[in-house]
């Protein structure tokens, strides 16, 4: 799963860039409005994998991962539907956006309206998405027009749900409404799953703030749907993300009165905007933590491990983390228990559970 950090110039995304991912990507206050690109993958923190690390001492312990994309160069063509190209094409293949949104003040760092204003900025990018997804649509709309105009349609349903689909997602854009905010369907996204829509996409809305002023997600009025809101310092926290020793973490957070650093925070929210959640297999060559969509059967979680698991699928063993830890990690208490239980295909996996796959191929 792939998120892209975007937003205004300066916002502060390369900043962020670093504080999630530890990386010390030069940052500048001039812009170079180029299309420039860094990736990196980052561990979810588990407290989970960490006890179960403790208890099974394995050879090799793995986290799930988050793969983050700082992406610049965003502001070209803004307000003029004018994304194309290359960043277009960036954008499209990602999982869900951090987006970025100038808070803080600082007279050394232009500002490409001038002027700092964080509600004026976020939607500016939204009103581009909302753009840019209307020009999908009502090209994609003019096409199937014209197919049924020939009388060129291999198959009358597929074309006639399609229609009536895109017909419903334009009038939601008409109202300025992001797309996300629809109750479609799994088929429905499967059919609109090569378009790349914008704002169908989840958002994480990060407003960058500085050392003072006010908190701009206090009192916003930006409700949507698989949206999240948060705002945190991004330049204390790239520092934060710089330390190695603990006890100097500690006093920095002391210092500047932060509970905890917000990167932990960030990266378990883009988790749950990702509509993912995690199951566990233990023992002692491995330890790991495995992303899962959510609603996913045991056959499908078998099949994340290996193919061959999937298709020899006979049962899954499941005991469910919160159950082990009652049990002081003593799985044969767990048993007697009668919380080991050993479920089938059809079993909806939860997040917690650990998982043994009895197979044979
Ligand atoms: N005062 C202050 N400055 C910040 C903060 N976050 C970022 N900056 C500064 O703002 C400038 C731009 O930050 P970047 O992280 O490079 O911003 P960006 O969005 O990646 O910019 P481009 O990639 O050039 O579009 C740099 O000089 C940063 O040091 C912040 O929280 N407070
Ligand atoms: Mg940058």
């Amino acid at each position: 799963m792939r998120l892209g950090i975007i937003g205004l110039p300066n916002s502060g995304k390369t900043t962020v860039f670093n504080a999630l991912t530890g990386s010390d990507l030069p940052t500048e206050p001039v812009s170079s409005g180029q299309l420039e690109v860094h990736t990196a993958v980052v561990a979810v923190p588990d407290e989970r994998v960490d006890r179960l690390a403790e208890i099974y001492h394995p050879k090799k312990t793995t986290y799930t991962t988050i793969t983050y994309t700082d992406i610049g160069g965003l502001d070209k063509g803004i307000g003029e539907g004018g994304l194309t190209g290359p960043m277009r094409n960036e954008l499209q293949q990602l999982d869900g956006f951090l987006h970025i949104v100038r808070a803080f003040t600082d007279e050394s760092v232009p500002h490409p309206q001038e002027t700092v204003d964080p509600i004026r900025d976020l939607h500016t990018i939204d009103a581009e998405f909302l753009l840019l997804d209307q020009i999908t649509i009502e090209n994609r709309l003019a096409r199937l027009g014209e197919e049924k105009q020939k009388g060129k349609i291999d198959n009358k349903q597929a074309h006639a749900d399609e229609t009536a689909l895109l017909e419903r997602l334009h009038t939601q854009l008409e109202a300025e409404q992001p797309l996300r905010d629809l109750d479609l369907t799994d088929d429905e996204h499967k059919m609109l799953r090569g378009y790349g829509l914008m704002s169908l996409k989840p958002v994480m809305v990060i407003f960058n703030m500085g050392d003072e002023g006010s908190d701009p997600a206090e009192g916003l009025d930006y409700d949507h749907k698989r949206t999240v809101v948060l705002s945190l310092r991004g330049k204390l926290e790239a520092e934060i993300a710089q330390l190695d020793d603990p006890d100097d973490v500690a006093m920095f957070l002391g210092e500047y009165n932060i509970d905890e650093p917000s990167r932990n925070r960030v990266i378990r929210l883009s988790y749950e905007l990702l509509n993912i959640h995690s199951f566990l297999t233990y023992g002692e060559d491995e330890v790991r933590a495995w992303s899962l969509r959510k609603g996913a059967t045991s056959v499908e979680a078998a099949g994340t491990i290996h193919s061959d698991l999937a298709r020899g699928f006979i049962r899954a063993e499941v005991v469910p983390y919160a159950e082990f830890i009652v049990s002081n990690g003593n799985l044969a208490d767990v048993k007697s228990r009668g919380k080991m239980r050993l479920e089938g295909k059809e079993y909806i996996v939860q997040d917690g559970d650990m998982l043994v796959i009895r197979f044979a191929v």
